[in-house]
């Protein structure tokens, strides 16, 4: 899963980057747009995957990752839908979900805090973006009808284009529009910005984390939030001494670190789940979207494997634990044959028949 962390200059990107990834890119208090975004991957510590490796014991264990990218080619934005435009443009269409990081502490260079004012800034400057995407598109097909080139497949794009251009209007978001499948595919390759899943993290001030459930109901109404203490985290990241960590921790009423909170979060909000394979070799966890077949679960494995599909052998992770074995699972019948189109649960360990 690859997440990008947005937000205005200095709204503490850098440093819930740093939190997030134990990274050591460089905080600056003055406003960084220029320089190249910050790259980093982390493990998705999953302690199902650890049981399962205790249980398998194989050569190698592998735990889902998180990509996160902190973009700094941000610039403020002059509220012209300019602000995603040039080198960070192709990276953010590339990440699966966005987190947009919003300040809530006084900033020597930003002035004073505008948390809701500063949301809305970015959520316009986003819409503005695919507004442009779409008006010049629009221009180009009307374009190709002067030349009498009216196909179908253009007057689908054009239909949904136009779908899109009112739902922008009228200050909405392309992920709450609802389009048909052809409309769908026909606009897939634009990659709207307002498109891609997004969660608020609040970075708040270590003096007033906690305390801003107003302010957090305020945003929720429109996205999914979730408080950090910004730098306070990236402090605690970087302590050795684990139960030193912990006590500041609940000191701070935090219950758990930055990483495994937004985890978490972004697993819901994208309604992700994880499956798992397991063997001598290696223990995995694999993520895809719930609802997603076995047949697709499969491709995200190898698409050699969706391509000669015959069956997937399945068994849940509860069950493996209830029944201490495949044996014993087999023994009281929780050992299942699914085909195709079967739906795949959170926590079902699969293996995949297959025929090329
Ligand atoms: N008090 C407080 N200061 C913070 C917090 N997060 C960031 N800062 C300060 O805000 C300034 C900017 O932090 P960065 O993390 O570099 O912000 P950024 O969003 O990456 O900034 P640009 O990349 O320049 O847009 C620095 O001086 C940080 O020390 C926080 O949670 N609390
Ligand atoms: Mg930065």
């Amino acid at each position: 899963m690859k997440i990008g962390l947005i937000g205005l200059p200095n709204s503490g990107k850098t440093t819930i980057f740093n939190a997030l990834t134990r990274s050591k890119a460089e905080v600056t208090a003055y406003a960084n747009t220029r320089g190249e975004p910050n790259l980093a991957a982390v493990e998705v510590i999953d302690e199902r995957v650890t049981r399962l490796s205790e249980l398998y014991r194989p050569k190698k264990t592998t735990y889902a990752t998180i990509e996160f990218t902190d973009f700094a080619g941000l610039s403020e934005g002059s509220g012209k839908g300019d602000a995603f435009s040039g080198e960070a443009m192709g990276l953010i269409k590339r990440v699966d979900a966005l987190a947009l990081v919003v300040r809530n502490y006084p900033d020597s260079l930003m002035g004073a805090l505008s948390p809701l004012q500063d949301m809305e800034q970015l959520d316009l400057e986003m819409l503005l973006s695919d507004l442009m995407i779409v008006e010049k598109r629009l221009e180009r097909i009307a374009w190709f009808y002067q030349r009498g080139q009216k196909t179908d497949a253009l007057l689908t794009e054009e239909k949904a284009l136009l779908k899109i251009s009112d739902h922008l209007n009228s200050n909405q978001p392309v992920r709450t529009l609802e389009l048909n499948c052809e409309e769908e595919k026909a606009v897939r390759g634009f990659q709207f910005l307002t498109k891609k899943p997004l969660m608020v993290v609040l970075n708040s001030h270590e003096s007033n984390f906690g305390r801003n459930e107003n302010l957090l109901e305020e945003i929720e109404k429109k996205n999914g939030v979730i408080e950090f203490a910004g730098h306070f985290e990236m402090e605690l990241s970087r302590l050795d001494d684990e139960t030193e960590a912990q006590m500041f921790m609940e000191d701070m009423g935090i219950e758990s670190s930055a990483r495994d909170r937004l985890t978490r979060f972004a697993y819901s909000l994208l309604g992700y789940i994880s499956f798992f394979t397991v063997g001598p070799d290696e223990v995995r966890a694999w993520t895809i979207r719930r609802g997603e077949t076995a047949v697709e679960a499969a491709g995200a494995i190898h698409s050699d494997l969706s391509k000669g599909f015959i069956r997937a052998e399945c068994f849940s992770y509860n069950d493996l634990i209830e029944c201490g074995s495949e044996k014993g699972i087999r023994e009281k019948g929780r050992f299942r044959l699914e085909g195709k189109n079967y739906v795949v649960q959170d926590r079902d360990i699969l293996s995949i028949r297959f025929n090329l």
